[in-house]
């Protein structure tokens, strides 16, 4: 008998297809009525395959008495309940790696977008005004500039590497000083953020960061300072960034995470010297195809009894 799954969010349509052919498949994510699914095959269910997008509740968990295997697509697994795993003895899988360098990619792309004017500069053009009124005002170089980074895991790191031939001084803050980085370790993150020209944040989401970016933090950074995150939008107090980039407290920012995805703020839509991206980091066919392969790998590896 195929294993019983039930797909909270879908992964690629090719690996999909795979998990068609091996599982036997309940599609929650398109079910008109998800409850009477779950009334019908929740006893049956052994696992479930989400996004860190789309995670697994507490109240979901609850209704799977036999649940054994959360699959998520997505590094991020704040949106997962892991205590309520845990106490089960529910195995939960993510998918590390293989998104780090489209996101580290993406935080670079928001950051010389945003401190460049790549938006407003493309508006510039497109409207004629270069021909009207002149020259683009001008910006500020990279090199020489103060980076600080929130958060130096694979991540982290990866944005730090990027960074580095742009010719940024470059220091971190976490819980720990990693070992074998070369990269300047401060503790405390309002100093890092006073001494930065740019803060990038990278760090994971959930309640031990929630609101971490906070106002006073955001006010360290200053009005000639960039925020960039693409972590998670828990990790900013999105009141008070919105608040000081409209009052110019705060310079610019580049932003891929929200507090309300996908309606986000509108208030966000006006900001001129705000860049925003659609968490779309990891979004390539490579890595969202590599990401879903990941899932089928430890749907398969889990069934089969190999560590996943
Ligand atoms: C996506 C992400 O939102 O990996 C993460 O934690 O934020 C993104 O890759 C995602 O989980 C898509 O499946």
């Amino acid at each position: 008998m195929k294993p019983e799954i039930l797909v909270v969010a879908p992964n690629q349509p090719t690996q999909m297809a795979v998990l068609d052919a091996s599982y036997n498949l309940h599609r929650y994510d398109l079910a008109p009525d998800p409850q009477a699914l779950l009334a019908e095959v929740s006893d049956r269910i052994v696992a479930v395959v989400t996004t860190g997008g789309r995670g697994l509740n507490a109240e979901q968990i609850g209704q799977l008495p036999n649940l054994q295997l959360v699959a998520s697509s997505g590094v991020g697994y704040d949106t997962i309940d892991i205590p309520a795993c845990s106490e089960r003895g529910i195995v939960v899988t993510n998918t590390p790696d293989v998104l780090t360098d489209d996101v580290a990619d993406t935080a670079i792309m928001l950051l010389l977008a945003a401190r460049r004017h790549l938006v407003q500069a493309d508006r510039y053009v497109r409207s004629g005004d270069w021909g009207r009124n002149g020259p683009y005002p001008l910006l500020s170089a990279m090199r020489g500039k103060r980076l600080g980074i929130v958060g130096l895991g694979r991540i982290g790191q990866a944005i730090a590497s990027r960074a580095a031939p742009m010719g940024p001084e470059i220091a971190y803050t976490g819980r720990i000083r990693k070992p074998g980085v070369d990269h300047r370790f401060e503790p405390d993150l309002k100093t890092l953020a006073n001494w930065a020209d740019i803060l990038i944040v990278a760090t994971s989401g959930g309640a031990d960061t929630q609101g971490l970016i906070s106002a006073q933090i955001i006010s360290e950074l200053g009005p000639q300072g960039t925020l960039i995150n693409i972590a998670r939008g828990s990790v900013v107090d999105e009141t008070a960034m919105i608040a000081a980039l409209k009052s110019g407290d705060l310079g610019s920012a580049g932003l891929d995470v929200y507090w309300n995805e996908p309606n986000i703020d509108p208030a966000l839509w006006l900001l001129e010297n705000t860049v925003l991206y659609p968490h779309h980091a990891s979004a390539t066919f490579e890595t969202r195809g590599a990401m879903a392969q990941l899932v089928v790998d430890n749907l398969a590896a889990f069934f089969q009894g190999r560590p996943v």
